[in-house]
């Protein structure tokens, strides 16, 4: 088989060993601030940093390398009130009836509710949709691989890059979210993967006062064994 055409790794940068621990070290404690807010200022945020930020998530990596994500980026506020209109009615249906009580009690400590008037105070809502296949312009269908984790990196990096800018997000996956294909005009094939609000978090706001798992609970290291055992100590 014919080589595929490759070009030369132009865009890694090797930093010197004490710059590498230095730039992990900043980062880790960058990301750590991240936290999702429910309430959002409605003032304006400049549209290229949203645009900048769907570029950076659009340059995830995924199976095959075949993009199966769409942004829908909706700052019009007429949408986003049919947006929150649509999901409020799941929601309500979701907190008075579907809901288990399990789940309904693992959610007690974020004090969420039917209520998301974050969806029309933030400047920005960024709807994200897979694709489970696409269509060649033979009309044949191209069958992607590895949805799910391709469009959940995308979002990662969505997510932190909103983050590296100096905004605020919440994740929020109203459920079922088929509305999002009609009310953003997208075809049937692709599926609402998650929808992100964006702004500046409301002056004040208040966070639930929840904790991260310790490292040991997240993180395992298999390390080689020592090459002779320890010295006895008695
Ligand atoms: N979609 C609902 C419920 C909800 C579910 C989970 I899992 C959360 O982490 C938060 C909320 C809502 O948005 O209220």
């Amino acid at each position: 088989m014919k080589a595929p055409a490759s070009v030369p790794l132009t865009g890694y940068l090797e930093f010197p060993t004490d710059e590498m621990v230095r730039r992990a070290s900043e980062f880790r404690e960058e990301i750590v601030r991240r936290r999702s807010v429910r309430a959002f200022s409605p003032r304006e945020v400049p549209r290229s940093v949203i645009e900048d930020a769907v570029q950076a998530a659009a340059s995830a990596p995924s199976g095959a390398n075949q993009q199966p994500w769409h942004f829908v980026i909706v700052s019009d506020p007429a949408t986003k009130r049919r947006i929150r209109e649509s999901a409020e009615l799941e929601e309500r249906e979701f907190y008075e009836r579907r809901a288990p009580d399990d789940w309904l009690e693992a959610l007690a400590p974020l004090g969420t509710d039917a209520e998301k008037p974050f969806l029309e105070v933030a400047p920005y809502l960024i709807a994200i949709f897979s694709r489970s296949f696409d269509i060649a312009s033979d009309g044949r269908r191209i069958k992607h691989y590895y949805v799910n984790e391709s469009v959940g990196i995308a979002t990662g990096i969505l997510i932190t890059a909103l983050h590296h800018s100096g905004l605020a997000t919440l994740t929020h996956t109203p459920s079922p979210m088929k509305f999002l294909n009609s009310i953003l005009d997208r075809p049937a094939r692709e599926k609402p993967y998650l929808l992100l609000v964006v702004g500046y978090p409301e002056p004040g706001v208040r966070i639930p006062a929840i904790s991260r798992k310790p490292f040991e609970d997240v993180a395992t290291f298999v390390d080689p064994a020592p090459e002779s055992p320890p010295p006895a100590n008695d």
